[in-house]
């Protein structure tokens, strides 16, 4: 019963906003007694911890304790609050949070990866404390997205379906933002377009209340640009014309403001937000960004840092976009989940394009008929989510609606009339659609498996493949996995004659290790798979992108080919140095002789 997830929260002349970042109190209820014994009313004997943050490895002995927990704070609400709507927001909970307000329960949220917000009007108290109370688990569920305990592919503890840590808990900040009772601008949508020189905003306004009118204003390069709306059914809309329009691209990411007002006689609400003019399309070759084909160089990704776990860090977050430029790169893929919403305020900013994932990854349908459903469900509803919140953003260049799903929990093609191929096919096109109906201005794609099913990359705007031949298979044979590599390419651009990303490829490398000749697990064996595949595919002009797997090694949960409880294919250490890798592609890629 999450209310829409509305916009994100700013303080302005009708608007206030609390972060209740800090330390909470902390309580694992591993009996499941926390709401038959009212904990909700307060929590005895807790612990403390820091939000944002995952609890994994702040606290003693519960790292791989993913079962029910609680988190409390409490707060004085400002007295100027008094005649407006409060509304608290949780930017990520993961998995399953329910929310109490003093006592009195106001709402829960499923999905770990998308913040949620409920109105809690009518349980503040004044001149008082207020508590504010979460609940959260992250059961590994076969029924959930990700998918987890599906005794699929990855044998690991915790029985994640992925290799990535299942970091729990409010990793990102909640708050408490207010807006005005008469009315309020409840979204805005802005879509861009242009021609010629004149750019265009096409601005949706939706208000909550009966505001008659309001006035968009767009300003950027010096000048303004006003106009009046009219209300009707709480709907309005602006086109908004840009004479000499400065465009957001790579070189230049110019933004330009839009600021919304709902006004009776007097001013009622505004809200402001940055975007940016451009166009993202597809032609058989490339993904184009303002009508120019763009080669997407770059990285999967996590957010993932010691002790933080997958917590808000955003000196982590400025860094890792540094390092990002600083190898040459273009673009990333928010593996495996859509990441803290001030990674694409900052990709605007700095001109950085986003590939957005929702956190359906480790995917099968060799299952019951309602698992999948269930699931289905979950990844429809999230990719909604993430279509309101990401919307606005010119970084955002394309929607990926899932990471290697595959017809069967332990992986393979099967036969195309095989029921797990025909019902993935369907589900993962119906999730396709769906997206691409919220959204007709940007292409969207799934994140194809090694050895799935060929006739399912054809549903994809632009086919994107994760390819390991010369690691997981070919092992240790870098020339021959490239051959591989190659004649799949060939043979998938003659079926499809769609432009080809490659989303992941890579090996693991121990920073340090060493060889003469490559090796697998030396920085060596690790620059040559990554420099051979690059090889390759700068011959194929129809191969649009290269994105290697990973930026930064990673935490997972423990199993045989995860040393030490990491991912080691990061060009950069957890701690962010650089491996050898790292300073190939800093040299590869800022090369401009090299027409990629
Ligand atoms: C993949 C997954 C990614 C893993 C990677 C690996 O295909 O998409 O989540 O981390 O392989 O290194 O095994």
């Amino acid at each position: 019963n999450a209310e829409d997830i509305g916009l994100f929260p700013q303080r302005n002349n009708h608007r206030n906003t609390l972060d209740l970042s800090g330390i909470w109190k902390f309580k694992v209820d591993s009996l499941h007694v926390g709401e038959k014994e009212s904990w909700f009313n307060g929590l005895s004997k807790a612990q403390s911890i820091a939000v944002p943050g995952s609890y994994n490895e702040q606290l003693n002995g519960i790292r791989d304790y993913l079962d029910l927990v609680w988190y409390e704070t409490e707060t004085y609400i400002p007295k100027e609050w008094k005649d407006q709507n409060i509304f608290i927001r949780v930017g990520s909970a993961v998995y399953h949070a329910k929310v109490w307000v003093n006592g009195k329960p106001v709402g829960y949220h499923e999905g770990g990866h998308l913040p949620f917000v409920f109105s809690v009007n009518d349980h503040v108290k004044w001149n008082e404390k207020n508590r504010i109370t979460i609940q959260i688990e992250n059961e590994m569920r076969v029924d959930r997205v990700p998918t987890g305990n599906s005794n699929g592919a990855f044998s690991s503890f915790p029985s994640a379906n992925y290799d990535f840590f299942p970091y729990s808990g409010l990793n990102r900040p909640v708050w408490l933002y207010t807006t005005p009772k008469k009315a309020y601008i409840k979204d805005i949508t802005v879509i861009p377009n242009y021609q010629g020189t004149t750019g265009s905003l096409d601005v949706k306004v939706e208000q909550v209340g009966n505001a008659k009118k309001g006035t968009v204003i767009v300003s950027g390069d010096g000048k303004e640009y006003t106009q009046e709306i009219t209300f009707k059914d709480q709907l309005a809309n602006a086109k908004i014309s840009i004479p000499n329009v400065k465009l957001w691209d790579l070189e230049n990411p110019f933004l330009y403001n839009v600021k919304v007002v709902l006004k009776d006689s007097d001013i009622i609400d505004s809200y402001e937000l940055e975007t940016g003019i451009r166009t993202v399309s597809v032609n058989n070759k490339s993904v184009l960004l303002n009508g120019k084909p763009v080669y997407l160089k770059g990285f999967g990704k996590h957010e993932d840092f010691p002790v933080i776990g997958r917590g808000q860090t955003n000196p982590v977050m400025i860094k890792d976009f540094e390092l990002m430029k600083w190898t040459g790169a273009n673009s990333v893929r928010t593996s495996h989940y859509p990441y803290d919403e001030e990674f694409y305020r900052t990709a605007d900013k700095i001109g950085f394009l986003i590939i957005d994932e929702i956190p359906n990854v480790g995917m099968f349908f060799d299952d019951s008929d309602q698992n999948i459903e269930t699931r289905q469900r979950i990844s429809s509803n999230m990719l909604k989510e993430m279509y309101t919140r990401d919307k606005n953003h010119p970084s955002v260049i394309s929607w990926s609606v899932a990471n290697e799903p595959s017809p069967f929990a332990k992986f393979g093609a099967g036969k195309e009339t095989d029921k797990p191929v025909v019902v993935g096919k369907q589900k993962l096109s119906e999730l396709i659609s769906i997206i691409k109906k919220l959204d007709s201005t940007r292409p969207a794609l799934y994140v194809s498996v090694m050895g799935g099913p060929e006739s399912w990359l054809g549903i994809s705007d632009y086919i994107a493949m994760n390819r390991y031949y010369g690691w997981y298979t070919n092992v240790g044979n870098i020339k021959e996995g490239v051959r591989i590599m190659k004649e799949e390419l060939e043979k998938t651009y003659a079926k499809y004659n769609k432009p080809i990303i490659i989303t992941e490829f890579g090996a693991d490398a121990q920073a340090g290790m060493h060889s003469d000749q490559p090796e697998m697990f030396t920085e060596e064996y690790q620059k040559e798979f990554i420099k051979q595949y690059l090889d390759l595919t700068d011959s194929k002009d129809y191969v649009t992108g290269m994105h290697v797997w990973n930026f930064a090694d990673f935490k997972t949960g423990q199993g045989i080919i995860r040393f030490g409880g990491f991912n080691y294919k990061g060009v950069f250490t957890r701690d962010r140095r650089p491996k050898a890798s790292a300073h190939f592609l800093r040299e590869r890629w800022n090369d401009k002789t090299n027409k990629k």
